[in-house]
Formats: C-alpha cells, sequence, structure tokens
C-alpha cells in the first residue's frame, strides 16, 4: 500500500501498535537521542515527539527502526517482494531511442503511471515564510558534534546540461537561520552535478531540500540508484503511483508536493565552510571537513508539519534498516551483472560499506577473485572495505557459519587478496581520505586447479537417513522442544 505522506504513514504506525507518543517536553539537544538510542537497541518502536522544546514542530524518529517498520516503509510484506520486480523498474527506466521506445510501448504506459506528476498547488505550500532554521526542532545528536544537523532531508539538484534532477540523502548542518552545510560526499550524484555547475561557470546552482514525504520517497533518496535515473521516479515505482511534485517558489527545482517541510535556496559555487564533527553512522564522529554552503531563501511548509529525522550511531539503529533493504532490493540487479552470486549480507557492524560477505556458485578457478574485483568495480559497492567469498552452501547471513570457514578455509599467503582503491567518505581508518586499501577473503574451498593439491576435507554432515530417523523419534527421546 502507497501512503500519500508522512502522517498516512504515521496513521498507519499509530494503528498497528508501531508508535510511542512522547506528550511530555523533551530538548532536541541530546535528549531526544539519548531516548531514541536505547528505544532502537531494544528493536522498539517509532516515537513521535509532540513537545520539543523551543520548537512549535512535533518530531518524528525511528519510523523505519526494524525490518518491519521499513517494509511499511516500502509498501510490501517483506523486502523479497520489491527485489523481484526491481529488474522490471531497470528496464522500464532505462528506456532509450526510439526502437526501444516501440518494443516497450506498453511497458511505457507503466512508465506514464510511475513519472512524478506536475500539479500547482501542493500542502508543502500552504504557509510560505522566510526562513528561520532555528525554529526547526533540529537535533543536536551527540556531545562533540559540530552543532545540530538535519539527518533525514531529501536534497533535490538539477543537472544543467540533461535537465533530470537528482534526490540524494545528505546531512545538513545548521549553521544560523538561513544556511547549512552541504555534506554531499564525492563520490555522490549531488557533488557530481555541483562540479557540472562549476566547470559550466555557474555562480550559483539552486537546491531545495524536502523533508517528509511518503517514507518510499524518504528510503529512495538513500538508494545507490545508476545516475540516469531520477530517485522521485523509482519513488513512484516503488509505490506504484507517481510522486507529485510542485515547482518551488523561488527556483526552477520540483519538490514533492506532499512534503511536510521544504527548504528553498542554493549553493554558491566558490563557498566552502567547515562543516563536522558528526557521529556517524559507523560509531564514530566523521572529521570536520570543508564542504559548500546551503543558502535557503524561503520555507515552505504545511500549516502544521512534523519534522522527520533520524540518529546515527553504534549500530544497530534506524539507518541499518533502511541499509538492509537496499542490501535485499538491490540484489537481483548485482546478480545481473554477477549472476554466479547467490546471496548477500551487508553486517550491521560492517556499516554497509566496510564489510560484504557474498555467497557465490564457484565454477572455475579463483571465481572468488573475479566476484571481489566484479563488485569493486559497481556502484557504491566500489568502496566496500572487506569482502568475504564463500560457497554457494554458507549462508552469509550466518555469520557463525561464515566465520568458521574464515577462520578455517583460508591460507593468508593465497587467499586474501590486498587491493587499494576507493574507500567511503567516512572511512577513517585509513590514512588518506576517501582512498585506501581493501581486502577480499577468499573463504570458498580450495580446488587441485587453483593449486591446492592436497586433498579437501569435506564438511562434517549426518546423513538424511539418520536425521529424519532422529526427528522422528525427537519425542521419543523425552525432549518437548521442536528437534531442530
Ligand atoms: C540517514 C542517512 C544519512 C546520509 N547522509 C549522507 C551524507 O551526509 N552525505 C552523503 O554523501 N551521503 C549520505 N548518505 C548516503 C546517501 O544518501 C546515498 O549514498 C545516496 O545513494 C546518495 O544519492 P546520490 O547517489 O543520488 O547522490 C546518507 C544515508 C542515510 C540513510
Ligand atoms: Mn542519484
Amino acid at each position: 500500500m502507497a501512503y500519500d505522506n508522512l502522517r498516512a504513514f504515521i496513521k498507519d504506525l499509530q494503528d498497528q501498535g508501531e508508535l510511542h507518543t512522547i506528550d511530555i517536553e523533551v530538548d532536541s539537544y541530546l535528549e531526544i537521542t539519548e531516548i531514541t538510542d536505547r528505544i532502537s537497541k531494544q528493536y522498539g518502536k517509532a516515537l513521535l515527539f509532540t513537545n520539543v522544546k523551543n520548537s512549535p514542530y512535533p518530531v518524528l524518529i525511528n519510523s523505519m527502526g526494524t525490518d518491519k517498520r521499513m517494509s511499511m516503509a516500502l509498501g510490501v510484506q517483506d523486502y523479497d517482494q520489491v527485489a523481484e520486480e526491481m529488474q522490471n523498474f531497470m528496464d522500464l527506466a532505462n528506456y532509450k531511442g526510439l526502437w526501444n521506445q516501440l518494443k516497450m510501448a506498453p511497458d511505457l504506459y507503466k512508465l506514464s503511471k510511475i513519472f512524478p506528476k506536475k500539479v500547482t498547488s501542493a500542502p508543502c505550500q500552504e504557509v510560505v515564510e522566510e526562513p528561520d532554521l532555528t525554529q526547526l526542532p533540529v537535533l543536536h545528536c551527540w556531545p562533540k558534534d559540530a552543532g545540530p544537523f538535519v539527518t533525514l532531508p531529501l536534497v533535490i539538484t538539477k543537472d544543467p546540461e540533461t535537465g533530470q534532477q537528482n534526490m540524494g540523502m545528505y546531512r545538513l548542518q545548521v549553521y544560523d537561520k538561513n544556511t547549512t552545510g552541504m555534506h554531499w560526499h564525492m563520490h555522490k550524484d549531488g557533488k557530481e552535478i555541483y562540479e557540472k555547475y562549476r566547470k559550466l561557470g555557474y555562480k550559483r546552482m539552486p537546491v531545495s531540500v524536502a523533508l517528509g514525504g511518503d517514507p518510499s520517497l524518504i528510503y529512495s533518496a538513500t538508494a545507490p540508484l545508476p545516475k540516469m535515473i531520477d530517485e522521485m521516479l523509482f519513488a513512484g515505482y516503488l509505490r506504484k503511483k507517481p510522486i507529485e511534485v510542485v515547482k518551488c517558489v523561488t527556483n526552477e527545482l520540483f519538490v514533492p508536493a506532499e512534503a511536510e517541510f521544504i527548504l528553498e535556496g542554493y549553493v554558491e559555487l566558490d563557498e566552502l565552510r567547515l562543516e563536522g564533527p558528526f557521529g556517524d553512522h559507523t560509531g564514530y564522529y566523521s572529521l570536520a571537513d570543508m564542504y559548500p554552503v546551503f543558502h535557503v531563501e524561503k520555507v515552505t511548509r504545511r500549516t502544521s508539519p512534523i519534522y522527520p529525522t533520524t540518529i546515527v550511531g553504534q549500530p544497530p539503529m534506524e539507518d541499518c534498516y533502511i541499509g538492509k533493504a537496499t542490501e535485499r532490493v538491490f540484489l537481483p540487479l548485482m546478480k545481473l551483472m554477477l549472476p554466479e552470486i547467490v546471496d548477500m549480507h551487508l553486517p550491521f557492524e560492517g556499516v554497509f560499506h566496510n564489510c560484504a560477505i557474498v555467497s557465490i556458485k564457484k565454477s572455475f578457478p579463483k571465481h572468488a577473485q573475479k566476484v571481489m574485483y566484479g563488485l569493486w568495480g559497481m556502484g557504491q559497492m566500489m568502496y566496500t572495505k572487506m569482502i568475504i567469498i564463500v560457497d554457494e552452501n554458507v549462508d552469509p547471513h550466518d555469520v557463525s557459519k561464515v566465520m568458521w570457514k574464515v577462520f578455517n578455509n583460508i591460507d593468508p599467503k593465497r587467499d586474501l587478496v590486498l587491493t587499494e582503491g576507493p574507500l567511503d567518505a567516512l572511512d577513517h581508518s585509513s590514512n588518506t581520505a576517501y582512498f585506501g586499501h581493501r581486502l577480499g577473503i577468499d573463504a570458498t574451498k580450495k580446488w587441485p586447479n587453483e593449486g591446492h593439491t592436497r586433498e579437501w576435507p569435506d564438511d562434517i554432515e549426518m546423513s538424511d537417513e539418520i536425521k529424519s530417523m532422529v526427528e522422528a523419534k525427537w519425542r521419543e527421546y523425552g525432549f518437548e522442544n521442536d528437534p531442530s
């Protein structure tokens, strides 16, 4: 089921017993973080704070903080439902040229049903006002943060050459009433578009930021989509209904009509300012660095808007589930390019880009190495610091099993691959920002034609016959639980 907007999602969370409302006064300085962190670690409910000190607006947090709520946000029972349809979407979104258009005529009809739909009046423009970001209940998340940060923003930009919009989630450090940092990392689409404006000689680029909207739209801003795909189109696909968009009051960008707040403005192309530190999803503070500045010219909003946010820190937290959705939704695409992949697991502790465990159908010597290099060449997988490859009979989600294979199956000199290449901007371990060393671990069974001349022992496993016999007699042995 698609939600029209954030409040429809909140209502459903409430109806399903997934929302806890807190009406006593709370402070956006650290207190909301401490409450939410505890609830996250207990795998608890979404939280709605209705009475936040020094702000007229309520705060919604942890709304996608379990697999159940993340699935609700995507409008599905479980992630696999979305994964199944991913291929169709890529075919659709990638249509090019007349021949393809003709070939895909029936599909284009489908595309027309998910393309963002322009409207002329919108709830997100019920109120148009001068910016005062200090009115928003922006969280100062952690003690050593440089200030308050907007943590769930949908940053909308437009490619100056193709005219296509992009929507990415990049945190905003609030500096004062009308300026924030713009923390798009080096490898992201927002930054690439910024560089295009610079190269073309512009002085500033239009940027608008939406807060709120259908949760599938919020998710889409985080999804590692190929550059040519507008995240709003993807959101339309997820919700099987177009995202309604409205033109901004002060610039040419189209923003989600159902959002709670829109911050309209621009980024100067020759201005940088110190941004951070910020307690980040690695569980560490990301270091202060120079980033562009976002100047807000107008705030438009609903009459009674709700401020959506999240906190990141030591896992598990809400963003882990956003990442888990991405792991599941994008697996079919990876399989398209690397069909030998059976399954993949990005453990929470690896905060997505530090560890990928991948099971493969191994069919030729050094196949594991081929998959590692393939992944390091693929979109945002390029900065996966550690890739562990196991055989297809090992479930990558069973980390204990995986570690058993790693500890026992590897000859370190032969089976470890050390490469140098891009790392995520948040990596603090490398002595150089943005690049460093990555490790591949081939934990598969080694074959004679890979140079392993000794016999490789079998896994110890009981015969099916004895297993069935024992299962059948389980209760006769006096056990009351299931035999599994
Ligand atoms: C809660 C949250 C906060 C994020 N903050 C940032 C950020 O500050 N900077 C950044 O470059 N990416 C950040 N990301 C990751 C990007 O949103 C993600 O890589 C996305 O695919 C970028 O979109 P793009 O490819 O269109 O640039 C964040 C993700 C989440 C879930
Ligand atoms: Mn993008």
